[in-house]
Order: C-alpha cells, then sequence, then structure tokens
C-alpha cells in the first residue's frame, strides 16, 4: 500500500490508484484509528511540500521502505529519522527548476514595473482619468542569490540576460562560479538592489532573512522569495514593509500558508502569489512521473531516479 499524505496533484493520484493501494490520509479524520488500523500495509508515503513524514509518521509505519516525495524541498521530511531507520527518500529535483525560475524573474519584474497594480489601474478604468505613474527599471540592477544550487544558479543565469550583476551567498564559495561571493549576507544584502531566497529550508536557513538583513536591503530593495517562508521572519518583514524601510517584496511562500499577513494587502510594492512556483501543468506531470518512476524503482530493486537517502 501508499500513503498519499494530502491532495497533490489528479493525475499523480490516479496512476497511483492503477498500481497500489492507495490510502488518502485526508480522507481519514481519525488519523490514529486509522493508523493503527492500516499501519502493516503502507510500504510507501507520497508527500509534499505541504506535508510530508515527519518523525510520528515514520514511526507509526513500522513497514515503511520508502518515501517519495512530490517536490524538491525536503524541509517535511525528518531525513535522519529516515537514515536511521533504513527508508529510502526521493524527491523531485531539476524537472521544476526552469518554472521557479521563470517565476523569480517574473516576480521582480511585477514589483519593480508594478504589474499588478497596473492591472487594476486598467481594469477599474482610471487610465481615462491620466497615465499610470513612473516606476522602477530591472535592467542592469545588482542582484543578489542566497543559496546557489540548482534554482539559484538558474535564477542568475536569467537575470544575466537582463544585464544585471550577479552576486551571491552560501554557506561555501561554488567552486569555478563567475558570480561574486560574498561570504557574510548582510553584505550581500547591502550590494543588491534585489536579494532573492533560493536556498533549502534548513535550521540553519530558518529566519535568515532577519530584521538586520532587511535593513541592508534597504528603503530602495526588494526581496524575492521563492524559498520557503520560514526562511523569512515574516512580521519583521511585514514591519519593514509598513514603516518604508523595505522598498519592495515578491512572495511565492509564506511563514503560514495559506495565511498571508492581512497588512500586505493594501501595499501596491508588494506582489503575493499562493505558492506556485513549480506550478505549471507541463512540470507537475514530470513531477509525478517522477513519483511514480521512484516507487517502481524501489519495488522492482533497481538504482532509484533521485534519491536523496
Ligand atoms: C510544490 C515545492 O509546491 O518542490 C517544492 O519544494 O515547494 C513545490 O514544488 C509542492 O510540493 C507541490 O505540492
Amino acid at each position: 500500500g501508499v500513503l498519499m499524505t494530502c491532495p497533490m496533484n489528479a493525475y499523480l493520484e490516479k496512476e497511483l490508484e492503477k498500481r497500489f493501494n492507495l490510502y488518502k490520509f485526508w480522507q481519514f479524520p481519525q488519523r490514529t484509528q486509522f493508523l493503527t488500523e492500516n499501519c502493516n500495509s503502507i510500504r510507501a508515503v507520497v508527500g509534499n511540500a505541504k506535508a510530508g513524514a515527519d518523525a510520528p509518521l515514520i514511526d507509526a509505519l513500522p513497514k515503511l521502505e520508502i518515501v517519495s516525495s512530490f517536490s524538491v524541498g525536503l524541509d517535511k521530511i525528518d531525513l535522519k529519522r529516515c537514515k536511521e531507520k533504513g527508508i529510502r527518500v526521493t524527491n523531485t529535483p531539476d524537472v521544476l527548476t526552469e518554472d521557479v525560475a521563470d517565476l523569480a524573474i517574473g516576480l521582480i519584474i511585477a514589483v519593480l514595473r508594478r504589474l499588478c497594480e497596473c492591472d487594476r489601474y486598467v481594469r477599474s478604468g482610471k487610465w481615462k482619468i491620466g497615465d499610470y505613474k513612473l516606476t522602477t527599471k530591472f535592467s542592469g540592477k545588482s542582484v543578489g542569490v542566497l543559496g546557489l544550487g540548482r534554482i539559484g544558479l538558474a535564477i542568475a543565469k536569467r537575470a544575466e540576460a537582463f544585464n544585471c550583476p550577479i552576486s551571491y551567498h552560501s554557506r561555501t564559495e561554488k567552486e569555478g562560479s563567475k558570480y561574486k561571493y560574498y561570504s557574510n549576507l548582510l553584505e550581500l544584502a547591502s550590494n543588491s538592489d534585489i536579494l532573492v531566497v533560493a536556498c533549502a529550508l534548513t535550521k540553519e536557513t530558518h529566519h535568515i532573512i532577519n530584521r538586520e538583513v532587511i535593513d541592508a536591503l534597504g528603503p530602495k530593495g526588494v526581496l524575492i522569495n521563492i524559498g520557503r517562508g520560514p526562511h523569512v521572519d515574516e512580521p519583521e518583514l511585514v514591519a519593514a514593509l509598513v514603516e518604508g524601510r523595505l522598498g519592495g517584496a515578491g512572495l511565492d511562500v509564506f511563514e503560514n500558508e495559506p495565511e498571508v499577513p492581512q497588512e500586505l494587502f493594501t501595499l501596491e510594492n508588494v506582489v503575493l502569489v499562493p505558492h506556485i512556483g513549480s506550478g505549471t501543468v507541463e512540470t507537475r506531470t514530470e513531477m509525478a512521473n517522477l513519483v511514480l518512476g521512484n516507487l517502481e524503482a524501489h519495488f522492482s530493486n533497481k538504482p532509484l531516479l533521485t534519491p536523496v537517502v
């Protein structure tokens, strides 16, 4: 049997149903009772960025062999526990890189060129009263990337095409990278017009975007987050935006999704989207195929396609 933690993709659900005895966790409000009754027939968990496999779930499934995540991010999976118990873990890297990087650039342009406000301007008939105010140029602005992994690199590559000088911060300098490295995030923020969060969420990167970093970015700076909500100290971000200490923000992720701070709703220098980085038909289908391929490989004793543990 395979346990799906929450609804994530209709095609994936259909394919899982064809191949396995599929349990949909969200259809069982009595979770403890469900686990007691079915724990011995569940050999795989399929989770996502919302609901993964934490230690209590892993411990409740004595026959669990593999956690196959419908996400590249692994922050909702207790990797340590999986390692200890010999449970395999897979994710969906690469296939979503382009979409997430595309969205990061889209958010930058939407914030600087005020696309959402402009759209509302036209729809409300205000154009008839007068032209829209001037906005801010993107091309040539300095872009700082936090985390130069697959996604960070794809963002840097795109920003290069806009003639933006690129710098980055990560734990260690990437050998052979042509981008400027800052060992200190505050220095990266002070030297960037736009700071893009593209690192993995770990204990070390929780609230890595704090008040100091936000103030280093400054009243003309723009923060883009396509990583995870908890990378950012959200109350500090809201305060900085409300007080005008930060120039703007483009956010795909939030600390308590789907809750978004109300204070942001009236700010036109902020663009808010509902965690859609990988949300295209094409990419979600490829992600689903990777989840299915990993499960199939595991249950036929073949090498996993995208193993993490
Ligand atoms: C998805 C994601 O939103 O890959 C990730 O880490 O956050 C996203 O691709 C999610 O897992 C889809 O349900």
